[in-house]
């Protein structure tokens, strides 16, 4: 099925596959986008082609918060509601940590039990890349074979360390922060400014002997949102309890999520974020081939090497050093003749 057969044959296998919503080819879709070999990246940008005009469709949501906030767990409950509306759901978690510690992907596999089970649902976990391509990896790539496979909502797990979050941002339609209540998070939020960037926030575990703390936080939390600048959707961010383990708040979230696509699809807003994220994106991979292809040519590479090393002493001024790096870019492609 891999590569023994021609490759060609293998990229109109994966494109009828996924456009007939098969798991499995959807799964090894998803494998070979993500594949660091060059001989993939081509047959996987193809792909990525082939399956354009079926992407786009689905209602994108990202759910962030801290290491063990619940979000697993709150997604497994989430999951069942939306499937059970008659939706078809993709899950793609994100675990920044998951080349240090490949144990998280396990766990998440267990902890989203049923909806693993769950025929309207797929589940995958995305590695994080380490360099290149940033902490989302191929997310977003994986994100657009998901919709063109038939999933009507995708939700992107991350784990909140700081730049993950805002990486998330840029590719959802709608950004849930899940917090613990007195687990110091309530500063660590606003210290890091995801509060602002959130399209709601959702305090977990609401239940046993955290449930007043949880209600506190919440009016807390309120109140922070209330000195908030108004956001360029118009939206104002709500503050909501949910317990995971009792099914309690999640139909909830659900409802306040589709009310808000439908407030943002009228506005507009909605496919203005669209658009702008597409440029964004265009410009991350723009920077990303143009690094590619520094770094494919052994000269350059060195001179990027040296002066690295020079601006970590602050032997030359960063501006300079890339204006330099650029410069020899430039003379070799003239050079080279190419
Ligand atoms: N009491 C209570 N415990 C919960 C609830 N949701 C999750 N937990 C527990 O909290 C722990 C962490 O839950 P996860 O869903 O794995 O959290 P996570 O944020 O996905 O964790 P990572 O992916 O490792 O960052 C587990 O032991 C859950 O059983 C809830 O609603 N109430
Ligand atoms: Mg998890």
């Amino acid at each position: 099925l891999k590569h023994s057969i021609h490759p060609q044959a293998h990229l109109d296998q994966l494109t009828e596959g996924i456009l007939r919503g098969d798991r499995v080819l959807l799964g090894q879709a998803i494998t070979l986008v993500e594949s660091k070999l060059e001989k993939d990246a081509l047959l996987a940008e193809t792909l990525l082609e082939k399956v354009l005009h079926k992407t786009g469709n689905a209602f994108r949501i990202g759910i962030t918060g801290a290491p063990g906030a619940g979000k697993s767990t709150f997604i497994e409950a989430l999951g069942t509601v939306i499937t059970g509306s008659g939706k078809k759901l993709a899950v793609l978690t994100i675990d920044p940590s998951s080349q240090l510690t490949k144990g998280s992907i396990l766990g998440d596999k267990t902890r989203m039990e049923q909806l693993s089970k769950n025929e309207m649902a797929f589940i995958r976990p995305t590695a994080s890349s380490g360099t290149l391509g940033g902490v989302a990896g191929k997310t977003r790539e994986a994100m657009l074979l998901c919709e063109a496979a038939g999933y009507e909502i995708v939700i992107v797990e991350t784990v909140g360390v700081g730049q993950s979050e805002v990486a998330v941002k840029d590719m959802v339609d709608f950004f849930l922060l899940l917090m613990l209540a007195g687990a110091g998070d309530e500063l660590q939020g606003m210290k890091k400014g995801i509060i602002e960037l959130t399209d709601a926030m959702v305090i977990a575990k609401a239940d046993g002997e955290n449930r007043s703390r949880a209600s506190e936080a919440q009016a807390v939390f309120q109140q922070a949102f209330h000195f908030l600048p108004p956001s360029p959707s118009g939206w104002k961010s709500p503050v909501l309890l949910s317990s995971a383990l009792h099914s309690e708040g999640i139909e909830e979230v659900w409802k306040l999520m589709l009310g808000y696509e439908t407030e943002t699809k009228t506005s507009g807003f909605f496919e203005q974020n669209r658009r702008s994220q597409r440029v964004s994106w265009f410009k991350e991979c723009f920077a990303q081939e143009l690094q590619q292809d520094i770094e494919s040519i052994p000269a350059l590479r060195a001179a990027q090497k040296d002066l690295e090393r020079a601006v970590m002493n602050a032997a030359i001024s960063t501006q300079v050093a890339a204006r330099k790096l650029l410069g020899d870019y430039f003379t070799y492609i003239r050079e080279s003749g190419s």
